[in-house]
């Protein structure tokens, strides 16, 4: 894992821990030794750190901190500490990431060289960690405080030309880092640079005095303790030693700090979030699979979830062709691709050129036979069974016989679909959410017959479009929809029985969501939640006809002005829920017509309670019914779907977090108070969820 090898009297010491050379326990119980015998070997100079595999490291060893370290436990801690204690020039040649730890252990170094395009980050508070290793105490010292808690706070991956005008490297080249950094080394005649010597920098115009004043405010910018904010927080506190406090104390609170963090629920969660996403492609007979290149694609229907479509091909560099025989749908598709990607050209986020080039990329025509030479196809109609069908049965004739065939349906059988094919096993869904070029999550849907290479394709075209891909098997609404029925089923029957929308919106946006059930329907559009309420009367409908009144007044909604809620665009843009207590007196006398009793008193704990245990049994019955691979699978969905917070780790982890049988034991009492739609899942029964 640790090479090593002298240059006359400069010492190369390479890092190489495949994948991202994670400095694990293992690695700097090796790296150690092997730093303190350059500090003695006279005949050495200067130590260079570099790493192989095309990345300097990714930092700490996640897995790691789960392991209660010995005292015997070697962490990139004490490698640091110990270049910290030398006398040698230590240099950090830097190719590709740095991230967490290693960008710590490139602090510790004297100086710092990259090559153009490598990139340094602290990701620890995505996390829910701090960095552990001395950054929140050296970084104040090479950049000024507000600076440095940004860097820490947001976790930008800062571009190697962006960390040298900051002053956090000192070269950036082109290539060759360690031959860079070797000169470096003999120009710099043996001059130490201690950060940990210097003091931390105040942003101009602030004095001491006013240091209690900055970190009030900076504890303002973040979100409470308790909201998601709590490595924020600690964050503050200890850049705030780096200020307040001599180096070695202030090392001394970041660790305490960083101990309590990693042992806190909220990094638990947010740790089994990054790896239940990094086990999404772990799918049996998968990695045997043949997946398709696919050098063009194709998107049946022009409308907004296909020209969103459209727009991810494009994003991910694959030529598109969409079928729109709608002329003033075409035009009203290019105005949605152009005003895009001037969107991200006015962000920086895109060159003009690249833009161009995306948007060019995207052709429109009437003829399906021009989606003949398509590796993919994903068909983006209108939600009827007959449409798709018909589609599909046209696709089937003009595409080349390798070609793989998707649908964004979010409800409708795959099986009947394929049927309407000569290739079932390479028909499958790929379940895209609104809006399709943003949202991250896409939920590849496995028919009966839908073959590995099929699904190995999707889960192939989905990371090139930098999706979280997540496989679901061919049931009503796949995974998050259908768990989404029962959710917002719960919030009906609460409204119904007197509990006004907004008090239950308002109960679980202080659980985490973005936003509440009611607020959720008015963004996406009453019309369609009453057009799957007709498709599924059985499923996530209420027992009132208010939904049906809301759609007679065409209240569809934020984009009609008015849904649960009014919208006014001088508040908040026309995009601010506001209460409309007349929407309360519909329940109220919709709710008197079907003889619903009325239980207003309902406290904002039992408003979750019912919400997300809701969720939580949906979850457990379609991991029973083999609909979803893992409990992690449906916590990424929930996670980058549906908002739920990454702080409480998705419905599933959230269940084995207070307990499974709590769970089971809350929804026997639902049952026996509320009703027989509570039935529990037997899975809920066991101890974890997350066996
Ligand atoms: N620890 C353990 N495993 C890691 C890892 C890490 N830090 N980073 C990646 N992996 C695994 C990942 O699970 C996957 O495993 C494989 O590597 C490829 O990852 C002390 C406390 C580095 C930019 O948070 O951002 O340092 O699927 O698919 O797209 O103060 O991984 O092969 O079994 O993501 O090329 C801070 C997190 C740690 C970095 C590469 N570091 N990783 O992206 O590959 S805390 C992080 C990433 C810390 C110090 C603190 C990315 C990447 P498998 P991948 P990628």
């Amino acid at each position: 894992m640790i090479s090593s090898k002298d240059s006359n009297d400069i010492r190369v010491i390479t890092l190489d821990n495949p994948p991202v050379n994670a400095l694990s326990f293992a690695l700097c119980a090796e790296l150690l030794p092997v730093v303190e015998a350059a500090e003695k070997d006279d005949a050495v100079k200067a130590v260079i750190f570099t790493g192989a595999n095309g990345i300097f490291s990714g930092g700490a060893d996640v897995n790691d901190f789960t392991t209660e370290p010995t005292p015997e436990t070697k962490t990139i801690r004490d490698v640091i500490a110990a270049v910290e204690r030398g006398t040698k020039v230590f240099i950090a040649a830097i190719d590709g990431n740095a991230l967490g730890g290693a960008f710590e252990l490139s602090l510790a170094c004297d100086y710092r060289v990259a090559t153009r395009g490598s990139r340094l980050s602290f990701p620890e508070i995505q996390l829910g960690l701090i960095p552990g290793a001395g950054g929140t105490q050296r970084l104040p010292r090479l950049v000024d405080v507000q600076e440095a808690l940004q860097v820490m706070l947001k976790a930008p991956r800062v571009p190697a030309e962006e960390a040298l005008t900051k002053g956090i490297l000192d070269e950036v080249v082109d290539g060759g880092v360690v031959e860079a950094a070797k000169a470096l080394a003999q120009r710099s005649e043996g001059v130490k640079r201690r950060l940990s010597e210097r003091r931390a920098i105040l942003p101009k115009g602030v004095v001491p005095q006013a240091l209690p004043f900055v970190v009030s405010q900076a504890h303002k910018m973040v979100p409470p303790e308790e909201s998601g904010g709590f490595a924020a927080h600690k964050l503050i506190d200890a850049v705030e030693a780096a200020v307040t406090l001599p180096f070695a104390y202030g090392l001394a609170r970041e660790s305490r700090l960083f101990d309590e963090l990693v042992r806190s629920k909220p990094s638990l969660a947010l740790r089994h979030v990054f790896f239940a996403e990094r086990t999404l492609n772990k799918i049996p007979g998968l990695a045997q699979a043949q997946a398709r290149t696919v050098a063009k694609g194709g998107v049946v229907g022009g409308g907004t979830m296909g020209t969103g479509i459209a727009i991810c091909f494009a994003d991910a560099g694959i030529p598109v062709t969409v079928v729109e025989p709608i002329d003033e749908q075409v035009e009203r598709a290019k105005q949605m691709i152009f005003g895009m990607y001037a969107h991200q050209v006015q962000r920086g986020r895109l060159t003009q050129e690249e833009a161009w080039k995306r948007g060019q990329s995207v052709e429109f025509t009437a003829e399906y036979g021009e989606l003949a030479d398509c590796d993919l196809v994903v068909e983006a109609v209108f939600e009827s069974m007959d449409v798709k069908r018909d589609v599909f049965a046209k696709l089937d004739a003009v595409v080349k016989p390798s070609a793989m065939l998707a649908t964004n349906t979010s409800t409708l059988d795959i099986d009947e679909i394929a049927a309407a094919t000569k290739r079932s096993s390479q028909v499958l869904g790929m379940h895209f959410f609104a809006p399709a070029n943003i949202m991250k999550l896409l939920e590849v849907v496995r028919g009966s017959a839908t073959s590995l290479d099929a699904i190995g394709t999707a889960f192939a075209v989905g990371k090139s479009m930098r999706k979280v891909s997540v496989l679901s098997g061919n049931a009503f609404g796949f995974i998050g929809n259908r768990m989404l029925l029962d959710y917002v089923r719960e919030a009906l029957y609460m409204a119904e029985e007197g509990l006004p929308p907004y008090r239950i919106d308002a109960a679980m946006k202080s659980f985490g969501f973005p936003m509440g059930p009611f607020a959720m329907f008015d963004l996406s559009g009453i019309d369609v939640a009453w057009h799957i309420a007709q498709a599924r009367p059985d499923l996530g409908a209420g027992r009132t006809k208010v939904l049906q009144r809301l759609v007679e007044m065409k209240r569809f909604g934020q984009k009609t002005g008015a849904g649960y809620y009014r919208y006014d665009k001088n508040v908040g843009g026309g995009r601010e829920p506001i209460r409309d207590e007349t929407i309360e007196a519909l329940f109220a006398q919709e709710a008197q017509s079907a003889g619903i009793a009325q239980h207003p008193n309902v406290s904002d704990e039992e408003v979750v309670r019912r919400c997300v245990y809701a969720l939580i049994n949906a979850g457990a019955a379609l991991l029973e019914e083999g609909i979803a691979l893992r409990p992690g699978d449906i916590d990424i969905v929930w996670v980058y779907g549906y908002g739920f917070p990454p702080y409480r780790g998705g419905p599933m982890w959230y269940a084995d977090d207070i307990g499974a049988k709590n769970v089971y034991e809350s929804i026997v009492r639902f049952r026996k108070e509320l009703g027989d739609r509570w039935e529990p899942a037997k899975l809920l029964q066991q101890e974890l969820v997350h066996a």
